[in-house]
């Protein structure tokens, strides 16, 4: 059975976001980013991104990662769209062109949006760092009004229906979601998010992802 090492709140959940969609079962390790725990290092801490056997497993000690048949691999985007290849299905690629499309999205959503969306989501509530985060926001518009120009005669990123493509940017974007007015300056992307949101498989996951502690 598919092995997922990371926690639910954590970029475990784009590949769990998936494994429901796809009706694929699965074993979750509960590894815990270490910069959330006390002492990582301590032989009694819970099993965490420094220690030991899951440094021995992905050495560059982040989660998620995968065992499967086998195969170990990291980096969620690469786990996703391998995943999404393997078991086929509506949400997976088609073909070549699909599936560089694909690939083309969730390469573009977490080199171009990423980096800034988080900024939005870890310093987005921080008085202190409104500067800042008004910067990400402006960084943002460029790539943002790539995406939104798309989905405004697209509902969905690839093949007319939800995939792969639309999983991976859709979990990068939430992180910019918290700021209602970059919201608000892109109803495409706001509806898109709403319908990838609205997906039983998306709250099976976000489910799973309260239940666990902040
Ligand atoms: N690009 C990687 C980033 C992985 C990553 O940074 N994961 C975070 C949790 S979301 C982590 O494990 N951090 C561990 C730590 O900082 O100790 C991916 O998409 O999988």
């Amino acid at each position: 059975m598919l092995t997922i090492h990371g926690v639910t709140r954590s970029r475990a959940s784009r590949v769990i976001w998936l494994c429901h969609e796809l009706d694929l079962p699965f074993r979750q390790v509960p590894v815990i980013q270490a910069y959330r725990i006390g002492n990582a290092e301590a032989p009694d801490a819970p099993a965490n991104t420094k220690s030991p056997d899951f440094l021995a497993l992905s050495p560059a000690g982040a989660i998620p990662v995968i065992e499967d048949e086998g195969l170990v691999l990291s980096e969620s985007l690469a786990i996703t769209l391998h995943l999404a290849r393997k078991h086929g299905g509506p949400a997976g690629p088609q073909d070549y062109a699909e599936d560089a499309l694909m690939t083309q999205w969730s390469l573009y959503g977490a080199t171009a949006i990423e980096p800034d969306a988080l900024t939005i989501l870890m310093l987005g509530q921080s008085a202190d760092d409104a500067e800042i985060v008004a910067e990400a926001a402006a960084r943002l518009a460029r790539p943002l009004a790539v995406v939104e120009e798309h989905l405004a005669t697209h509902a969905y990123l690839v093949g007319g229906r939800f995939t792969v493509a639309d999983l991976n940017l859709a979990e990068i974007i939430r992180y910019a979601q918290g700021d209602a007015a970059l919201m608000a300056r892109h109803p495409a992307i706001s509806a898109w998010l709403t319908a990838c949101q609205d997906r039983p498989a998306f709250k099976t996951m976000w489910a799973a992802r309260m239940a666990e502690p902040a």
